[in-house]
């Protein structure tokens, strides 16, 4: 089959590079042999701990029936981990949109220079829900920014510039398909919104300050529902717009921790939260054993 994903990404300035240092994992691009390391990676996994991205290189080594010691190839750095399992990368990208999207960026050019084919790159991750039980995962469709819009914005040379923020339909029917009948969950599509800000950004009253009230909040979550959205988080919209405009294939499944209806505090749960967390990494198990007819 012939490679979906660019050999050249949209950026001339690379090609004029005789070395490229992806700083932030610590790996230079000349003095490492990316292609005889990197280059069967078929997915890229993200989310937001170096523990759970452990924990989900841990359960993948046993989904895939891999051992091995597993090691953080980025430990030098002091950003990011990394863990490897087969054709499978686990990697944590901190919270909020500056730090995934330079986890982004330096990933993306891994893949690309190890010449990886056609990689497919997932967020599992937590969120807060809208209107839904409370352990609900959320498969994302669109992401929409703070201002309810379906793009990402970013202040570029002094300019706003704005991309559509879409996730691949045919990653998020497929991660869609991966509920089964016996889950203790449920898992259904929405959209979701991704902020900058965890406490006023995404209309909390409980942050250091706050100048809306309780009654403003519930106008707003509700129409943030009326848009289909379902989840609440902070990278979907970078996330999504920043592989779309790429063609890399990407999608994103979240659990919720809170339902944001009934209240602001990640407490209301009596389900531990190391259950609650490993709904997302069941999905993204379930979705790579598929993607690779095992
Ligand atoms: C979900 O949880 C984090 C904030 O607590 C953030 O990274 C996100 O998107
Ligand atoms: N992560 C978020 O960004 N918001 C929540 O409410 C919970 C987790």
């Amino acid at each position: 089959m012939t490679p979906r994903l660019p050999i050249h990404l949209p950026n001339q300035h690379l090609e004029k590079l005789d070395s490229d240092f992806l700083y932030h994992l610590g790996i230079n691009s000349k003095t490492t042999n990316l292609e005889k390391y990197f280059g069967d990676v078929k997915f890229v996994c993200m989310g937001g701990t170096k523990t759970r991205m452990f924990e989900l290189a841990k359960y993948l080594q046993k989904v895939l029936g891999l051992n091995g010691e597993l090691v953080d190839l980025c430990e030098k750095a002091h950003r990011y981990a990394l863990y490897k399992v087969g054709p499978v990368l686990c990697a944590s990208h901190g919270i909020g949109m500056p730090s995934m999207s330079i986890l982004l960026h330096e990933m993306i050019k891994l893949v690309i220079y190890a010449k990886c084919k056609d990689p497919i790159f997932l967020r599992i991750g937590t969120s807060g829900g809208l209107g839904i039980p409370i352990g609900t995962v959320v498969v994302t469709k669109d992401a929409y920014n703070g201002y309810i819009r379906n793009e990402h914005e970013l202040a570029i040379l002094g300019e706003r510039v704005c991309r559509p923020a879409k996730f691949n339909e045919e990653v998020y029917t497929n991660l869609l398909a991966c509920a089964e009948e016996d889950d203790e969950f449920a898992t259904i599509l929405g959209n979701t919104m991704a902020t900058d800000d965890f406490y006023e950004g995404q209309g909390r009253l409980d942050g250091a300050i706050c100048s809306h009230n309780e009654e403003q909040k519930m106008t707003f979550l509700r129409k943030l529902h009326d848009h289909g959205i379902r989840n609440i988080e902070m990278e979907a919209t970078m996330f999504s717009s920043l592989t779309h405009h790429i063609g890399i294939k990407a999608g994103e499944v979240c659990v919720t921790l809170v339902d944001r209806l009934k209240g602001d505090q990640v407490t209301q749960s009596n389900i531990p939260k190391e259950v609650l967390e490993q709904r997302p990494l069941t999905m993204a198990g379930r979705f790579i054993k598929k993607q690779l007819n095992l």
